[in-house]
């Protein structure tokens, strides 16, 4: 009888026992769903979701119709959704070191072996509640794209789309800025309410902005950052095991992003099929260019962060 008991409660149990051991984390994305970027995340989603049958599944929320762009890091602060595909300068309300990490000029690899890695977590969970889990997007600089023909450094008159990455940067060159989420990009060239846009070398035929661009001025400067982050508590409450297999393929994709450098490449010619002119300041004004850019970007990173910024340098600088 007392046998019988005992079998119908594990029965009973057995089910729960399960679904303890799988736990299924909800992602969402803070640039639009038909950027190439989410494709290649949905790609990871599948492979870690194939491969982590009873430990640990993901399930793709959405993008910035689900929770919108600059929403998204609090969204994985206070625990709305649990991973969050993001960039630094999309959720600098929640703290202004997210948008420093664009100044890495060591990459992922190395700040996983200098101590990066670990200064980062630390700000990360102090300061934001979030695990960073892993840089998904790098090796690649941002440019400033124009519809309007310049010889100098100079935007004095030209109404430019930012996020934080190029704020100060633009607005030491007399831009007059303002913040968009990438899916707001097209309509306001459309519109003609922008004279051109921060944003990377590649991507910008995923939102077809190629339509509305005229030229991109070279050099590029700084080097998008991309990441998974994660609810510091849900990462806490993870068992051992589903930690080490989140970690595990986290770290896999990172170790992706050598692709990006070929990447860059193809998408550098194909804007320039596509029509898109480049305009090149002469060998000193290029330089001056990159290095006034680093300059603001780190002034202002110290600004931000009395705390944490000159840190940060020691381990993202080169
Ligand atoms: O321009 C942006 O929207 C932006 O800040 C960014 C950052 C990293 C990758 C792509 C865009």
């Amino acid at each position: 009888m007392k046998r019988t008991v005992w079998l119908a409660a594990a029965v009973a149990l057995s089910p729960m026992l399960a679904h303890a051991q799988e736990v299924t984390l909800r992602l969402v994305s803070a640039f639009p769903e038909n950027q190439f970027y989410v494709k290649r995340t949905l790609d990871w989603i599948a492979d870690v979701n194939k491969e982590g049958k009873g430990v640990l599944q993901i399930n793709f929320i959405g993008g910035p119709k689900a929770i919108p762009t600059f929403e998204v890091g609090k969204a994985v602060q206070t625990g709305v959704v649990d991973i969050g595909f993001s960039t630094g300068a999309f959720y600098t309300n929640v703290m202004p070191e997210a948008d420093i990490l664009k100044l890495s000029e060591t990459s992922a690899a190395e700040q996983r072996k200098n101590g990066g890695y670990e200064l980062i977590n630390k700000i990360w969970a102090e300061k934001a509640n979030m695990r960073y889990l892993a840089k998904v997007v790098e090796f690649t600089p941002f440019h400033l794209y124009i519809n309007k023909k310049i010889d100098k450094p100079d935007l004095t008159g030209m109404k430019i789309r930012i996020t934080p990455v190029y704020r100060e940067f633009f607005q030491s060159m007399n831009a007059q800025v303002m913040t968009t989420a990438p899916g707001e990009v097209y309509t306001a060239l459309e519109r003609g309410v922008i004279d051109g846009y921060g944003w990377p070398i590649h991507a910008l035929f995923d939102l077809n902005w190629q339509e509305k661009t005229k030229f991109r001025v070279d050099p590029g400067f700084y080097n998008a950052e991309v990441s998974l982050v994660m609810n510091l508590d849900k990462y806490k409450a993870l068992s051992a095991k589903q930690r080490e297999y989140l970690e595990r393929k986290a770290l896999a994709y990172e170790q992706q992003n050598d692709f990006w450098k070929s990447y860059n490449q193809s998408e550098a010619k194909r804007q320039a099929e596509a029509g898109i002119q480049t305009i090149t300041f002469d060998a000193a004004t290029s330089k001056d260019y990159v290095a006034k850019a680093k300059e603001i970007g780190w002034a202002n990173a110290i600004k931000a962060s009395p705390q944490y910024g000159e840190q940060l340098k020691k381990v993202l600088a080169k």
